[in-house]
């Protein structure tokens, strides 16, 4: 069962080149994500016996370029033939990404698809990867996912999503954003948050990295979803000693994730992250590591140090608390938890702290799935990744659409827009929709 990767914009291409790269080295170009090539002529190989399952579009040269000298030295490449590109770029505005290149890859990115498509035996998934905050991933990125919805109505259909900082970066990245959620809300069945601060504080804290840059950044998201999305089984319960004999599959992964259309956010952290200098001197449990990877889920916190490891899970009174003149703080409310162990000795681990009452919301039909493999990852003997849809996951969506209230009430950097098509009307159509995703969000 095939997943295939569309690569869209900058980030997108860069993320999905990460995730592709930490896949192949773990799982040893997993069928998932990449096909052997058959007869190829020597001088088409180029580099490697492998082709991901993926198509990239960019509406300028550089990155994709960089990406395809990045290959040569590995044991898989991408297609030439499902690669687009142009020369200009859409200039941080999501209606020349939508509107403009939407129009212009159309037909392109249908083929593409359809040729990955047609080249699998079955596709188990599609999954996108862009950011919000730029013209290209977020406009054309929407557009895609909304034709990919339209051609494979069945298949799981995934947005792995680049966050903007808070801070310091573009100015008109909130409407960007706000813009692509809308429209990623309706068309996608998953949307995994990947939020660049919070990327920031692990290369920092955990990775001990005095620098940070993109790549430090896509390291980490490409060790979490790699470490979630890999290959694994689902456990029997909190049990991990026993694992389903067939692969859990992305459909099964999204169907447990969201079991609700008006809750499609997703967060992912894993653990251990550390510089591999650290790695020969670090033994965990899997005792240890469950409990660290449950309460950074309760707090919503992408590394293991310096939270609030105390709070309780929400609502309600805990016993013992009681007496309290001041409430505890509260950690998040989920719908769905997907926990994945990667390690030896699985049969000595036990998820069922994942199963505590009151963490998950009361009508969540069945919160918490576990799956497991006996490989390891990232050279660690044991490690933990979580996949969560909670109460703090339309934070950035909140903050989003109240900036770009305040910059839309006084119609500011509104006619960029107008001027590839797009109407004040439709920007207000798309801060209804992301309010409702927030409204949503508040009440669980
Ligand atoms: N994590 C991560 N973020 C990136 C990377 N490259 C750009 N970004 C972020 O992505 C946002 C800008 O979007 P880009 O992906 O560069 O834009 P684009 O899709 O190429 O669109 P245009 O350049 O406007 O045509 C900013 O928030 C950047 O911080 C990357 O390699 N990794
Ligand atoms: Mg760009």
């Amino acid at each position: 069962m095939a997943t295939i990767s569309l690569q869209i914009g900058q980030a997108g291409n860069q993320v999905g080149y990460a995730v592709l790269e930490r896949l192949a080295h773990e799982f040893d170009c997993p069928d998932s994500h990449f096909r052997p090539v058959q007869n190829a002529r020597a001088s088409a190989i180029r580099s490697g016996q492998h082709r991901a399952r993926a198509v990239v579009m960019d509406s300028e040269p550089k990155v994709v370029r960089m990406l395809n000298e990045s290959t040569l030295r590995l044991p898989w490449c991408y297609s030439k033939r499902q690669t687009m590109c142009e020369q200009r770029g859409a200039g941080n505005n999501w209606a020349n990404g939508y509107m403009r290149y939407g129009h212009e890859y159309h037909e392109f990115s249908l083929d593409a698809i359809r040729r990955e498509a047609e080249a699998a035996d079955r596709v188990d998934a599609f999954q996108v990867y862009s950011s919000v905050a730029g013209g290209t991933g977020s406009g054309l990125g929407a557009r895609v996912t909304e034709l990919v919805r339209e051609a494979y109505p069945k298949s799981a259909l995934t947005n792995m999503i680049v966050l903007p900082y808070m801070t310091g970066e573009v100015i008109v990245q909130f409407y960007n954003a706000v813009l692509s959620l809308s429209h990623l809300t309706t068309a996608s069945d998953a949307i995994f948050l990947l939020r660049n601060d919070d990327a920031h504080r692990v290369a920092q804290s955990s990775y001990k990295l005095k620098t940070v840059t993109m790549d430090a950044l896509n390291n980490v998201y490409a060790n979490d979803l790699a470490h979630a999305l890999g290959p694994s089984r689902a456990a029997a319960g909190a049990d991990c000693g026993l694992l389903d004999p067939s692969l859990l599959s992305q459909a099964q992964r999204v169907a447990h994730l969201v079991p609700h259309p008006d809750y499609k956010l997703l967060t992912t952290h894993s653990i251990p992250q550390m510089p591999e200098s650290y790695q020969a001197f670090s033994r965990y449990d899997w005792s240890s590591l469950t409990t660290t990877a449950r309460a950074m889920a309760l707090a919503d916190s992408p590394v293991e140090e310096g939270f609030n490891r105390r709070l309780k899970p929400a609502p309600g009174p805990v016993p013992g608390d009681l007496n309290q003149q001041v409430a505890p703080a509260r950690g998040a409310t989920s719908l769905a938890t997907l926990v994945t162990l990667r390690g030896d000795q699985l049969g000595t681990a036990n998820c069922s702290a994942f199963w505590e009452e009151g963490l998950y919301s009361a009508w969540a039909p069945s919160p918490v799935l576990v799956a497991g493999s006996t490989l390891a990852f990232g050279g660690h003997a044991k490690s933990v990744s979580t996949v969560l849809n909670g109460s703090r996951n339309a934070m950035f969506l909140d903050a989003a659409l109240e900036r770009t209230q305040r910059m839309f009430s006084k119609r500011a950097y509104v006619h960029q827009y107008e001027a590839f098509g797009l109407q004040a009307t439709d920007i207000e159509n798309a801060m209804l929709i992301c309010e409702q995703v927030v409204a949503s969000y508040a009440g669980l």
